[in-house]
C-alpha cells in the first residue's frame, strides 16, 4: 500500500553554518519580555519553557547566572504536595516538576527545594497499574511515565516508586511496528517512542524494545527535505529531529538516517533575523524548537555544541557528574 509523502520544499539561500551569537540573543531576551503578549499567553508553560532556553544556552556555553531561576522555581513548588507547577498559582504538574528538577541540577543546586517533597509527588501519581497521572486532575499518558523516572533518576530516588510495574504499563504501550503510544492500542509517535525507550533507558529495560523494528519505523520518518516528521503522512518539523534521532541514538542506529540532508533541514529552520528556530523554514521561532534543533545538532557531532545525554536531553557533563548511566546499545 503506498503511504502518502506530505513535505516540504527548503527555500533557496540556506544558512551554511548555525548562528549561535543570533540563537543566543533570542533565548535570552525571550525571558525577559515579561510584559509581552507571548509571555501572557505561556504562563502555562513558564518553567518548561525555562528549562528549554536554559539548557539551549548551557549547550552553546552561555549558561547565565542562577540567581532569579531558583528563586523562581522555589516559589512554584506546593508545599502540600511536593509538587511543581508551571508558574505561580497553578496547580502542580508532573513536566514542570521534571523540568525544575532537571534546571536545579544544570546548576547543581537541589537543595534550593524540597527533595522529598518532590519524591513524595511522583509516588503520589503512580496508579495500580504501574502508570502515572500527570496531576491530581488524572490524566494517564506514558509521558507521565517517562517524567517520573527521569526525575526520581536524577534524584537518586528510584526506589519511591514500583519499577517493576512502572514497566509493565509501559511494555502494554508497544505497538506492532515496534513504536510506542500514550497508552494501550494508541497510535505510535515519536514524541511518545523517545518517552517510552527514554524510560526504558533509565530502567534499564531496553530488552523489551523491538530494536530494529523500530529503528526501521524511526529512518521512515525522514522526508525527501531531510527533515523528519513525527508519524505517517504529516510534515517535518525540527522537533523530531531531536525525538527521534536521540531514540536513535539510544538505539545504536544514528547512521541509519542520512545525516547532511537532516543537517541541512535543520540550518534551514533558524531565523536569520530574530534568531531562534522555526518547527519549518519560514515560520515563528521558538525556544522549544531552538532547544531541539541544537540538541540534535548536537547528537550529529557539531563541534561547537556540548554533547546532549539523549536519554535526558540534559548536558552530557551534567549527568556525569551525577553519576548517571541509562542504559543505551552500542
Ligand atoms: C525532557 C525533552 C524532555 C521531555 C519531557 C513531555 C515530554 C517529556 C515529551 C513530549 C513528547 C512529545 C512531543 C509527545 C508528542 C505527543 C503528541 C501525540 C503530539 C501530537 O502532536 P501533533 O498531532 O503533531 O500536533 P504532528 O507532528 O504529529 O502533526
Ligand atoms: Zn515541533
Amino acid at each position: 500500500m503506498a503511504t502518502l509523502i506530505k513535505d516540504i520544499s527548503l527555500q533557496e539561500a540556506i544558512p551554511t553554518r548555525i548562528i549561535f551569537e543570533k540563537h543566543i540573543e533570542f533565548i535570552k531576551e525571550y525571558g525577559q519580555k515579561d510584559n509581552s503578549y507571548e509571555y501572557g499567553m505561556t504562563d502555562y508553560l513558564r518553567v518548561s519553557g525555562m528549562y528549554w532556553g536554559l539548557t539551549a544556552l548551557e549547550l552553546v556555553n552561555s549558561l547565565p547566572p542562577q540567581f532569579e531561576f531558583v528563586e523562581y522555581i522555589k516559589k512554584c513548588q506546593d508545599p502540600s504536595s511536593g509538587g511543581i507547577s508551571a508558574c505561580l498559582k497553578h496547580d502542580p504538574h508532573i513536566l514542570h516538576t521534571l523540568s525544575a528538577v532537571q534546571i536545579l541540577c544544570i546548576y547543581n543546586y537541589l537543595d534550593a527545594i524540597d527533595v522529598d517533597g518532590v519524591v513524595r509527588y511522583i509516588k503520589s501519581l503512580q496508579q495500580q497499574d504501574g502508570s502515572f497521572m500527570g496531576d491530581k486532575w488524572g490524566e494517564i499518558d506514558t509521558r507521565f511515565s517517562f517524567c517520573a523516572v527521569a526525575t526520581l533518576s536524577l534524584l537518586n530516588r528510584m526506589d519511591a516508586i514500583d519499577v517493576n510495574k512502572a514497566v509493565d504499563f509501559v511494555a502494554s504501550c508497544k505497538n506492532f511496528d515496534g513504536g510506542f503510544g500514550s497508552r494501550p492500542l494508541s497510535e505510535s509517535h515519536a514524541g511518545l517512542i523517545y518517552c517510552c525507550v527514554g524510560f526504558l533507558s533509565i530502567t534499564n529495560r531496553l530488552d523489551i524494545v523491538d530494536r530494529d523494528t523500530l529503528a526501521w519505523w524511526l529512518c521512515e520518518r525522514q522526508l525527501p527535505s531531510g527533515g523528519l516528521n513525527g508519524r505517517p503522512e504529516k510534515l517535518p518539523d525540527v522537533c523530531y529531529s531531536w525525538w527521534v534521532l536521540s531514540t536513535l541514538t539510544i538505539l545504536g542506529r544514528l547512521h541509519w538516517i542520512d545525516q547532511d540532508s537532516l543537517k541541512n533541514f535543520i540550518l534551514a529552520c533558524q531565523d536569520t533575523e530574530t534568531g531562534g528556530f522555526a518547527d519549518r523554514p519560514g515560520d515563528i521561532a521558538d525556544p522549544f524548537h531552538t532547544l531541539f534543533g541544537l540538541a540534535a545538532m548536537s547528537l550529529l557531532g557539531h563541534e561547537s555544541i556540548q554533547k546532549v545525554n539523549p536519554t535526558f536531553c540534559m548536558p552530557q557533563h551534567v549527568i556525569d557528574r551525577l553519576q548517571l548511566k541509562p542504559q543505551i546499545f552500542i
